[in-house]
């Protein structure tokens, strides 16, 4: 009996499930670059290049340990172009008897999946990935008992389920959460640790020619190339980080400065979601570096609540609100994205900053996503399905079981407040605070109204204002439509109509 055992570009372990009792003299194992994944929606360059490389070396250590690998090249003349005609081109080359894969990452990835067993006439399993520390099945019973969802308390039954952070009943130190002591504003002689840089190898720098060539229209910088392609060098970032940088994660969580786009944080989002590193291994050595003493409770806590709790929590929401998630539009938000999401040509300093970060390493830190490129998208009234678009295609970590969940949930509140208790919206202030952005900017953050003012001021009286209806019940908000209902008919007007001009002129 030969099986063939399909490896995703995101199941890169050698623990993944569909590997798991693999007759290694016998099954065969597809690895496949296709054209259909490379551009079902138009990757950023890096991201191509960063898989494709990542794919290509797994492949290489999976023959190096006894594997028959059939690995298709981008180019490989006979290259089918999909995964499914992959899999057919497999089972018509070899005596395939069955074909086994992981639970993909992606719902559209799925339906194809589900349709190979009757296109194959052969029997196809589809493994759980057991790489998420929280089933599907275990987060929909624990969805299923509470009348509205909160991360916190699913992070809390998951820090009790795995024994992370515990003495006995209770947390270490005596808190859950830590987030009092974080968010601390950046200082300006904030000494800044280098990213891991991985050097460029020859599997690497091929596969940055074949992207250079092929995908020359999609977004973004191919150079400079420095992530991990390996698992070994992921490790060594995940090292780096716990030693120089989760010290200070948590005090600098939400800190942006200029020309600073790595900060404290620690950078293996890409190899946590392709299979290069596992989360329980992350969360283990944070975990370790606090009982040695060599980081601190706020930031350890904090670090781990990311992986722990946000992570599995928006894994959990995609499955179980797929794919109806997909449309979600509470505020019935239409506006096109603005060109200066691809070009960073706007004199809005911090957007500007934020998506050149973006365009050149494929990566922006979670509070440039959140509270600068995210803020503006929500209270600019941008498309929903145009903002995911472009969220699923500029990170090089972004599949849309992770994507997904972060843009139309957390930033656009499109799913009406199903995983966020209130929308992430802030005024120019939110910003000052936590960089350096509007002291290089055209406009100015402490101006309110008119056309020197720092736009996301007006923005955001304006949101709440048009959107009165839909968020005047929620509690969280009632303090903000006081203030706003305490401003004169003038003052309402002027922001009405600064918002307007601005609107109209966005291209
Ligand atoms: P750190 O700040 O060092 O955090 C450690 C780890 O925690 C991350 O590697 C990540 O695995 C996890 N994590 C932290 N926050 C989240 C979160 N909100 N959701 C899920 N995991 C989280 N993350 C992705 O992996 N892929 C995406 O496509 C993605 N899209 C996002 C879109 C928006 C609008 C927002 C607001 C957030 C998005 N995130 C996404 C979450 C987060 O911004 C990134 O995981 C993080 O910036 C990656 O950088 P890091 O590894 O240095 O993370
Ligand atoms: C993102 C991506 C890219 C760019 N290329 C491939 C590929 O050529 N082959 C492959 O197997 N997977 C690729 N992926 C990842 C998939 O698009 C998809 O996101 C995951 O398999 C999740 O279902
Ligand atoms: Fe951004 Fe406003 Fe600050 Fe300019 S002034 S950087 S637009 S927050």
């Amino acid at each position: 009996m030969t099986v063939l055992r399909v490896v995703l570009g995101d199941q890169l372990s050698e623990s993944i499930s569909s590997l798991k009792d693999a007759d290694k003299a016998n099954d065969i194992i597809l690895m496949a670059e296709v054209w259909d994944e490379a551009t079902y929606v138009k990757h950023h360059k890096k991201k191509i290049a960063f898989l494709f490389s990542a794919m290509r070396h797994f492949a290489k250590e999976l023959t190096q340990a006894g594997y028959r690998v059939h690995y298709t090249h981008f180019d490989d003349h006979n290259n089918r172009g999909s995964l499914r005609g992959e899999v057919e081109g497999c089972c018509e080359l070899y005596n395939i008897n069955k074909v086994v894969v992981t639970h993909p990452g992606e719902y559209r990835v799925l339906q194809d999946i589900q349709q190979w067993q009757q296109v194959l006439k052969l029997d196809v399993e589809i493994k759980d990935d057991l790489r998420f520390l929280c089933s599907q099945q275990e987060f929909a019973r624990w969805a299923k008992q509470r009348s509205s969802l909160r991360m916190e308390y699913f992070y809390r039954d998951m820090r009790k389920k795995y024994f992370i952070l515990m003495e006995g009943e209770q947390p270490v130190g005596g808190k859950w959460n830590y987030d009092a002591e974080n968010r601390q504003p950046p200082k300006r002689d904030l000494f800044m640790p280098q990213p891991c840089i991985t050097p460029l190898d020859p599997t690497t720098q091929d596969v940055i020619q074949l992207v250079a060539e092929r995908f020359p229209n999609h977004f973004g910088d191919l150079m400079p190339f420095h992530f991990a392609v390996t698992r070994e060098q992921a490790l060594q970032v995940l090292q780096q980080f716990i030693e120089q940088r989760l010290c200070l994660f948590g005090d600098y969580q939400d800190a942006m400065l200029e020309g600073e786009p790595w900060m404290y944080h620690s950078h293996i989002s890409f190899y946590l979601n392709c299979g290069l590193l596992q989360p329980m291994e992350c969360i283990r050595a944070a975990e370790q570096a606090y009982y040695n003493r060599e980081a601190p409770l706020n930031s350890v806590e904090g670090f781990i609540r990311q992986i722990l709790g946000w992570r599995e929590y928006v894994r959990g929401i995609y499955w179980l609100k797929m794919p109806e998630y997909a449309q979600q539009n509470f505020f019935n938000a239409n506006r096109k994205l603005p060109q200066f999401y691809w070009d960073a040509d706007t004199k809005m300093n911090c957007m500007r900053q934020c998506i050149s970060d973006t365009k050149q390493n494929a990566y922006a830190h979670h509070i440039q996503r959140l509270m600068v490129l995210g803020n503006f998208a929500l209270l600019a009234g941008l498309s929903p399905e145009q903002v995911n678009n472009w969220y699923l295609l500029v990170y090089a970590d972004a599949y849309e079981w992770v994507e997904l969940p972060n843009v139309t949930g957390m930033i656009l509140f499109a799913d009406g407040g199903y995983l966020a208790s209130k929308p992430y919206a802030a005024g120019g202030s939110y910003i000052n605070k936590m960089s350096d952005y509007c002291q290089h900017c055209d406009y100015k953050v402490t101006v309110k109204n008119g056309k020197s003012a720092c736009p996301f001021n007006y923005l955001y009286w304006d949101f709440l204002a048009r959107n009165r209806g839909k968020l005047a019940s929620n509690h969280r908000l009632g303090m903000m439509y006081k203030t706003y209902d305490r401003m004169s008919d003038d003052k309402k007007r002027e922001i009405e109509l600064d918002a307007e001009r601005f609107l109209n002129e966005l291209r």
